[in-house]
């Protein structure tokens, strides 16, 4: 038996903060990643295609992200496993239960196992029927013994969750040696979006980049069940990249000049995002507002993130010396004991900005 498994393809995500139009765009990556897993299936002629939850976000998904999967799932005449996750629960006002999906899908509507038999091997799936507080769903199952069986879920492998890197919830937490215990051979997961694969189970990770940062090999798990454990090949899906970048802006004397520095790194491919880490020492009063400066790059509907380490030099002798009000701050400040903490530097940037008339830049 081979099948194609995915999983967190979290359709409609909002990517809220890129503007509007990036996201929209970031949006239609997505779809396309999802159509390139279909086109994959079809052409590795699969035994089923398996999804591990969180294809789409329940808030905001409606009949238009039904009707695209819809169109999607019936291009396919191998069986369609899903196995609802934290983010498209299944509940009866979901498109999963209000929508009509094509003859071939299963969606699974049940925390309690339900076997489905593709190629003479049983895969059980099991679906988050809440947003939280899904409990673990192996639990105290038991697949009968009767051939070889797999499990299909979304869920947390318990002392994994350090090494997401992400705000991950315990959703439906197990360990991996319960998988054994359940009287299954293998596991099809979804929920964690960094890759991770054993000789037990796969998690696959998102096939579209979701946010900045994402490390590891992800997209569609073509698995070969021939023997055990499978072989596990990680095809890439996406078409959108996020890139990281570090843009030294030492000897900018204004806000401009910092824009130039930055507008030359960023890419003009639609299809590409970056992330852009400032770093080095500009003159005092340069304006390093994020959101000011954000506003500016994202003017151009580019896809762009800011992370400010850069700071502005403080001409602190001169500025104690000042007859006014400025004088005296930076002098209180100046006889702190923790005075070269980034407490006090951070409290004379903006106490500085602020004595100025200026609305602090945070
Ligand atoms: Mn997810």
């Amino acid at each position: 038996m081979r099948l194609l498994h995915c999983s967190d393809v979290h359709l409609d995500t909002a990517f809220a903060g890129l503007g509007q139009a990036v996201a929209r765009r970031r949006r239609a990556g997505i779809r396309r990643a999802f159509t390139r897993i279909v086109d994959l299936a079809l052409e590795e002629q699969v035994d089923a295609l398996t999804i591990g939850g969180d294809l789409y976000e329940d808030l905001r998904s409606q009949r238009d992200t039904a009707q695209f999967l819809q169109q999607q799932f019936s291009r396919l005449s191998c069986p369609v496993l899903v196995a609802p996750g934290n983010h498209d629960y299944w509940h009866p006002a979901s498109i999963y239960a209000r929508e009509k999906w094509p003859e071939n899908v299963t969606i699974f509507r049940s925390p309690e196992f339900t076997p489905v038999e593709v190629a003479g091997v049983r895969i059980f799936g099991a679906a988050h029927v809440q947003p939280k507080g899904t409990k673990d769903l192996l639990g105290h199952f038991k697949a009968a013994k009767d051939g070889p069986a797999i499990a299909l879920f979304h869920g947390s492998e318990r002392g994994q969750l350090p090494f997401q890197g992400e705000a991950k919830e315990d959703h439906a937490p197990f360990s991996e040696d319960e998988i054994g215990k359940a009287g299954f051979q293998y596991a099809l997961l979804g929920h964690f979006h960094t890759p991770r694969s054993t000789s037990r189970l796969i998690y696959p990770g998102n096939p579209e980049p979701l946010t900045f940062g994402e490390v590891g090999e992800r997209g569609a798990a073509l698995i070969d069940f021939a023997r055990m454990p499978p072989a596990v090949e990680v095809r890439r899906v996406s078409t959108f990249t996020l890139t990281d970048v570090e843009v030294d802006i030492t000897g900018c004397l204004h806000s401009a000049a910092v824009l130039d520095r930055i507008g030359e790194v960023l890419s003009r491919d639609p299809d590409s995002g970056t992330r852009v880490r400032l770093v080095g020492e500009v003159a005092s009063g340069v304006r390093l507002g994020p959101s000011e400066l954000l506003d500016s790059l994202r003017r151009d509907d580019v896809c762009v993130d800011l992370i400010l380490d850069a700071r502005s030099a403080l001409d602190l002798e001169a500025l104690s010396q000042a007859p006014d009000a400025r004088g005296q701050f930076v002098r209180a400040l100046l006889a702190r004991q923790d005075a070269d903490s980034d407490l006090v530097r951070r409290a004379l940037v903006l106490g500085l900005d602020a004595l100025r008339g200026e609305e602090p830049v945070l």
